[in-house]
């Protein structure tokens, strides 16, 4: 039932090239006038059809008459017309106070805002809400002065002026043809952070980040990286800003991370406000990348945007890829590439082998808003990527460059943009097209042969992708490998690296000249988003542990003998850590190495990762295999933890990429300190909680405490509740520190959470920080007696009836039912089962639950 499918595509019957629109502004009724230029597309007889939100017009005009004949179907407003051109005015009234849903024109902290992606903007107006449908907006504010003194939408400002009875008005005029998605409005009690960019051709543009008063001093950093991805994106992709003020709002309440809106980005305040004292290094750099993301969106976005929802990767899986880019540029390309293939491996590659698998262009869809997924977003990257790396640099600007001239002020494919890459560089896409077709993430297989006599080295490699749900089975992909072979003796490279680009069920690569036994070094760079099985031998993990040069490539080698390690004592209830030790040891001894990569490369993967690798997830083995593992590295290096750790010290808070990596190795060297379970390892934590003078080293410490028994542990929690308790993103540290922890207790502690003064399902921000984080926490959530997952349920239920698109996201993890005991997968499907037969359940949590059970 209401199945919306890619093959169905046809081009909409009307185009609407100008809009006018009227907003009598005020939180409990607002009225919005719209006046349509509407054209006939072509010669065809079908009524006008806007979409509406569930709102009834007060009046139709047509050509300035009124009209009765208009009706409603499906929310959507029918209007029959005769002519190839008319004036349609509509009017409604919304109450933006009582938008729970956050969709729509609503209210946030006693401001108005708007969220338009993906279908929004018909809660606001009637018109045909779908990406191909571009108009020139002229917008009319007009509120309360004293309430809402800043009135901003997109484009630029035009005129103002005050009315009588305390009420002003403003107008804006964005004369880039654009969708509706790309809508925004905000009015509200707002200050700027100003500064001016002067693009590549030399026109000034007026920059404003909008915030609370007191929120001012936090926006600092913000408006640093809007001003960097400005010049980044001249350098990079030749990509110049076109209009004259470029405003980002940040807001309380919203469902995603930030909206690229043209003109006028509005953010959730997390991506926004940091200071050292309250924003974490992980939250400085996720403010920049998304700041990059949403501005590199008005190329890869507004100026090309979608034709429909299923290219949404189109837009998404470019812009993830040029923002990844951008960050990698700004510090250590080797830890953002690390950062990123983990967080690829946590999010995406389950949901490509669970019941929501989709292609990163899917068939078919219910509800748009549960496809924005790490599949369309990150899947959608790697993709590119892959586009990047087999094109070579110089071939790929030639083809992203074709691509913005050929597309600019349309609505696009991906199959455009795969042309446009071909036709700039000369380069077959063909095969390679199958990556926007098919769901899953392929398996390869490796083995090296070394033959001494001929000293010839063959390595077979074989590709299969696992069924999805509606693809049984799957056509080879192009996989580009980046491989190199070092001398197990003499560490010299006997192959250097090489791009092999393979395209067949299995193929053979042969390499001359191998005097010595080979060690085969694959998939650098995580060049291809594969999973790769080898046969190679915890020595030969060990020797890439230290020897490899590349950095991925030394990284994915540790975490390989990890895995294997961690696999094994889950399973056998024992394991011999050696090799593990060994490698951690000499990883921390290398003082080539940079810190901050060593604090990533000496990490334990996480419980999920672990579990990913099993046949069946046994949670509470894979927690005591890696508790087990950790105390043993702990104790065993316990000298090296307290060099590392003292030697880890920073003087004065700096946002430095040396200092970032220093903190992240410091609460590493912690947190393996505390595992050793020394009896000093709490007053350690305790002290660093104390002494920080950033949130990085307290949050640290603080997570450190939250997982042990100490007293340390609850006077901690009260210091940091009493210390930042007004502070809204900070509280959700609070919460989600409390919902991770790793004690046997969590599941008790977040039930009494939920009742907390402060907790609201309101919040998104809030709700994620709580229930969110307590479905990743593989030991609380997975409770064999089921009570985990029962509480997740109840609370996803009760948050449908407010924000049915913020709840549906959280549906994930109870559909891994299938990779756990009988036992817990009957439990998972009896609360899936409950929330699909709830009554009134939306749209979105149907599909995500119904395909969970599926
Ligand atoms: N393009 C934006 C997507 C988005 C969104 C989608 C559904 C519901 C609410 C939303 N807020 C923003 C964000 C981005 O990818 O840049
Ligand atoms: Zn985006």
């Amino acid at each position: 039932a209401g199945v919306i499918r890619r093959e169905d595509y046809t081009p909409p019957d009307w185009q609407v090239p100008e809009i006018a629109l009227d907003f009598a502004l005020d939180a409990a009724a607002t009225r919005v006038r719209a006046t349509l230029q509407v054209v006939r597309s072509s010669a065809h007889d079908q009524p006008l059809v806007l979409d509406g939100g569930g709102q009834t017009p007060l009046s139709v005009i047509v050509d300035g008459v009124a009209i009765n004949d208009w009706r409603l179907e499906g929310g959507a407003l029918i209007v029959p017309l005769s002519g190839a051109a008319h004036v349609v005015e509509t009017e409604v009234e919304i109450a933006p106070e009582r938008n729970t849903q956050l969709m729509g024109l609503y209210a946030s902290g006693g401001n108005l805002c708007t969220q338009c992606e993906a279908e929004g903007f018909r809660r606001i107006t009637f018109f045909p809400d779908r990406p191909d449908v571009l108009s020139v907006y002229t917008v009319r504010l007009a509120a309360d002065k004293a309430r809402y003194p800043v009135l901003l939408a997109n484009g630029d400002p035009i005129a103002a002026g005050d009315l009588p009875d305390g009420r002003h008005w403003a107008e804006w005029r964005d004369p880039f043809p654009k969708p509706s998605y790309l809508f925004a409005l905000v009015a509200g009690d707002l200050v700027a952070n100003r500064a001016t960019f002067t693009t590549m051709s030399g026109r000034d543009v007026a920059l404003g980040i909008w915030v609370r008063a007191a929120d001012l001093p936090k926006t600092e950093h913000a408006l640093a990286a809007l001003q960097t991805s400005m010049a980044w994106d001249e350098r990079v992709y030749g990509r110049e800003y076109d209009l004259d003020v470029f405003n980002i709002v940040a807001v309380d309440d919203f469902n995603f991370g930030a909206m690229e809106n043209k003109g006028l980005n509005i953010f959730n305040s997390r991506y926004i406000l940091a200071d050292a004292d309250t924003a974490t290094d992980y939250d400085f750099d996720a403010i920049a990348a998304v700041v990059a993301h949403e501005y590199f969106h008005n190329w890869s976005g507004n100026r090309i945007t979608c034709r429909d929802w299923f290219q949404l990767s189109l837009k998404e899986g470019f812009t993830v890829f040029r923002d990844q880019g951008f960050s990698a540029d700004q510090g250590s390309a080797a830890v953002k590439r690390i950062e990123d293939v983990r967080g690829l491996r946590a999010a995406q590659f389950p949901e490509d082998a669970g019941p929501l698998a989709h292609p990163i262009r899917p068939d078919e869809y219910q509800e748009i808003s549960n496809f924005y997924t790490a599949t369309i977003y990150n899947k959608g990257a790697e993709v590119i990527r892959m586009i990047a790396t087999i094109l070579g640099p110089e071939r790929f600007r030639a083809g992203t460059d074709l691509y913005f001239d050929r597309f600019d002020g349309t609505a696009a494919t991906c199959e455009d943009f795969v042309a446009s890459m071909e036709a700039g560089s000369g380069v077959d896409l063909s095969q390679f097209r199958l990556w926007y077709a098919q769901a899953g993430t392929p398996r390869v297989t490796a083995s090296l042969h070394h033959d001494t006599g001929s000293d010839r080295a063959t390595l077979t490699v074989s590709q299969r992708t696992p069924p999805t749900p509606g693809q049984p089975s799957k056509q080879p992909m192009v996989l580009p490998l980046k491989l190199k072979l070092f001398g197990a003796q003499t560490a010299q490279t006997l192959a250097p690296e090489q791009l092999v680009l393979l395209d067949q069920p299995t193929e053979h690569i042969v390499f001359e000249g191998v005097g010595e036994r080979p060690i085969l070094s694959i998939n650098r760079g995580f060049s291809a988003p594969v999973v790769i099985e080898t046969d190679r031998s915890a020595a030969d993990l060990a020797f890439l542990s230290a020897h490899d040069d590349d950095p991925f490539a030394r990284y994915e080698a540790m975490q390989q003998l990890m895995l294997d390690t961690l696999v094994e004592s889950a399973a056998n209830g024992t394991a011999d850590h050696q090799a593990v030790i060994a490698a951690i040891a000499g990883t921390l001894d290398n003082a080539a190495l940079d810190p901050a990569f060593i604090a990533e490369a000496v990490l334990l993967p996480s419980d999920a990762f672990v579990g990913d690798q099993m046949a069946r997830v046994d949670p509470e083995a894979i927690f005591r295999a890696r508790e087990a593992l950790r105390a043993d590295v702990g104790q065993r290096l316990a000298g090296r933890w307290r060099a590392a750790y003292d030697a880890a010290q920073v003087d004065r808070f700096e946002y430095t990429p040396a200092a970032k990596g220093l903190r992240r190795l410091k609460t590493v060297a912690l947190g393996y300190i505390a595992a050793s379970g020394v009896d000093d390892a709490a007053g350690l934590a305790f002290a660093q909680f104390e002494g920080a003078d950033n949130m990085t080293d307290r949050q640290g410490a603080l997570a450190t405490l939250v997982a042990g028994e100490s007293p340390e542990r609850v006077a901690a929690l009260d210091i940091f509740y009493n210390r930042y308790g007004d502070n809204a993103l900070v509280l959700d540290k609070w919460f989600q520190v409390q919902a991770l922890s790793s004690r046997a207790d969590t599941l008790a502690t977040v039930e009494e959470l939920a009742r907390h003064r402060d907790f609201t399902l309101a919040n998104p921000n809030r709700a994620r920080a709580l229930i969110g984080a307590f479905s990743a926490n593989q030991r609380a959530f997975h409770a064999a007696d089921g009570a985990g997952y029962r509480f997740v349920a109840d609370q996803l239920i009760a948050l449908d009836k407010l924000n049915p698109q913020t709840a549906a996201k959280m549906i994930p993890p109870l559909g891994r039912w299938r990779r756990f005991d009988e036992a817990r997968a009957a439990l998972m499907r009896q609360e899936l089962e409950r929330i699909v037969a709830t009554p009134g359940l939306s749209k979105d949590m149907f599909e995500q639950a119904s395909k969970s059970l599926a």
